[in-house]
């Protein structure tokens, strides 16, 4: 193998010299600038031939850098535009020719690829492996979390037993674990384990608000619209409320709207409702014509609009609520809650259908709920007014307005909920848990 150098002022020059010396298919090997002037060395095509088979020419003891780390030509700062034709390049291909121990810059022109290709796998895998350590960093600092928190419980449940209780039996009725982690934190320290259950009623009784003043909302009427996912008991608690009115009232004062007039039979329900306590039923089917409606009826003390059910994660929940906020009349919108749905499900459905304010909520089927801290948990943390409670299927018998104290009396008398099988040794891992996945704040004045 012969290796030349061609050195002249240009590029072009240079390549003229390659080309009469080795002729038009020389091989360039490197084209570079040298002390103002360009540099290039290159090798006969013949010689590319002949390291085809360099155990002929060479022997087979001979050291073989590969080709591909002799390619500077498009490296070089000098147009790649002036190398020779393009056949030549492909004859660069040819497997593994001798170095040259006499070119010292071939050496550097593979050794700067060779160290390029170095430096970006370095790159390249220090940038993996530093995401890799983040990820475990993040791992053992979630963990470390977990661990503190366990040993603080663990340290709370050997230091106060009766906030381990407490916890367990606020889990138990139904509350959140934040609502009860909140009052367990809050509550003084050194009180026995009736006290403390005082203490937590007291607190939950204080922050449930309930409608103030049945006569007052009786006497000053107004339009109330309720709202609900489907099958929460709307038009039971329609008819209930209706029967309420009625009996302080007469008929002639109350008229009931329902939005339901395109469910088959949707709107007989309440028909038969109204029927029997002698009120007029209006169906409507858009906001149009609710606000038709709404307009003719201003004479009345009272009208009540049931709703058709909407699930809360339809889309059409926010169609609604913006169909009874725009009518032109102040629309009050209750809220049924079933009791028997699980705190997740009755937050999605406040979250849902709050819109620019609900004037309060009704809880339904607490006959049928096994524990009632899940709505109790909702209404206290979104400070909903909790206009009644219904207990029933009974028009109009049972619907009762809302006792605070009764409620959570209640709410500890029947908690047989998740909380239930609850051990001591499972509250520090569930207290750790819950660090983690810090769900909302709560507030309690
Ligand atoms: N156990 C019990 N059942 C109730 C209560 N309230 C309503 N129901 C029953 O629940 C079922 C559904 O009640 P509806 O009043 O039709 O419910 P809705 O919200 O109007 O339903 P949609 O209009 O379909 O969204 C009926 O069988 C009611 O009798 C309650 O407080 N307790
Ligand atoms: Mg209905």
């Amino acid at each position: 193998m012969n290796v030349k150098k061609f050195t002249a002022a240009t590029s072009r020059d240079a390549l003229r010299k390659v080309r009469e010396a080795l002729g038009p298919d020389a091989v360039i090997l490197s084209n570079r600038p040298v002390d103002g002037i360009v540099e290039i060395l290159a090798l006969a095509n013949d010689d590319v031939a002949s390291m085809a088979s360099p155990s002929a020419e060479s022997g087979m003891d001979a050291p073989r850098p590969s080709l591909q780390h002799l390619e500077p030509v498009h490296a070089a700062p000098v147009a790649p535009a002036m190398a020779p034709a393009p056949q030549s390049y492909a004859n660069r291909r040819a497997p593994q020719p001798q170095q040259s121990q006499t070119e010292p810059a071939f050496d550097m022109a593979a050794m700067t690829s060779m160290m390029t290709a170095a430096i970006a796998q370095a790159k390249d895998s220090a940038a993996s492996e530093m995401s890799g350590m983040m990820s475990e960093i993040r791992a053992m600092r979630g963990q470390m979390e977990t661990q503190l928190a366990e040993l603080s419980w663990g340290a709370t449940q050997q230091r106060e037993p009766q906030k381990a209780t407490m916890l367990r039996d606020l889990l138990a009725a139904g509350f959140s674990i934040t609502l009860a982690r909140y009052l367990v934190d809050k509550m003084p320290a050194g009180k026995d384990s009736a006290e403390a259950m005082r203490w937590v009623k007291t607190v939950l009784a204080r922050n449930l608000t309930t409608m103030a003043d049945e006569d007052e909302m009786l006497n000053k009427g107004g339009v109330f619209a309720l709202v609900g996912p489907t099958g929460v008991g709307k038009t039971t608690t329609t008819a209930k409320l209706a029967a309420r009115c009625v009996m302080r009232h007469g008929p002639e004062k109350l008229a009931l709207i329902t939005t339901d007039a395109y469910r088959i039979g949707g709107h007989e329900q309440l028909r038969i409702y109204g029927k029997i306590l002698g009120v007029m039923v209006h169906s409507v089917k858009d906001e149009a014509d609710l606000r038709i409606a709404l307009k003719e009826l201003r004479n009345k003390h009272t009208v009540l609009i049931d709703t058709v059910g909407v699930s809360q994660r339809d889309q059409m929940v926010t169609q609604q609520v913006a169909m009874l906020s725009e009518t032109g009349a102040d629309v009050k919108r209750l809220l049924c809650l079933n009791a028997t749905s699980t705190n997740e499900t009755l937050n999605e459905v406040v979250r849902a259908y709050q819109g620019s304010g609900l004037a309060g909520c009704i809880m339904t089927k607490l006959d049928e709920a096994a524990s009632i801290g899940n709505v109790l948990d909702v209404v206290i943390r979104q400070k909903l007014n909790l206009y009644y409670i219904s207990t029933g299927q009974r028009v109009p018998e049972d619907l009762h307005l809302a006792d605070r104290a009764m409620l959570v009396d209640r709410a500890f008398r029947s908690g047989r909920a998740a909380g239930s099988e609850l051990t001591d040794a499972d509250l520090p891992l569930l207290m750790a848990g819950m660090n983690r996945n810090k769900q909302g704040e709560v507030s309690l004045g």
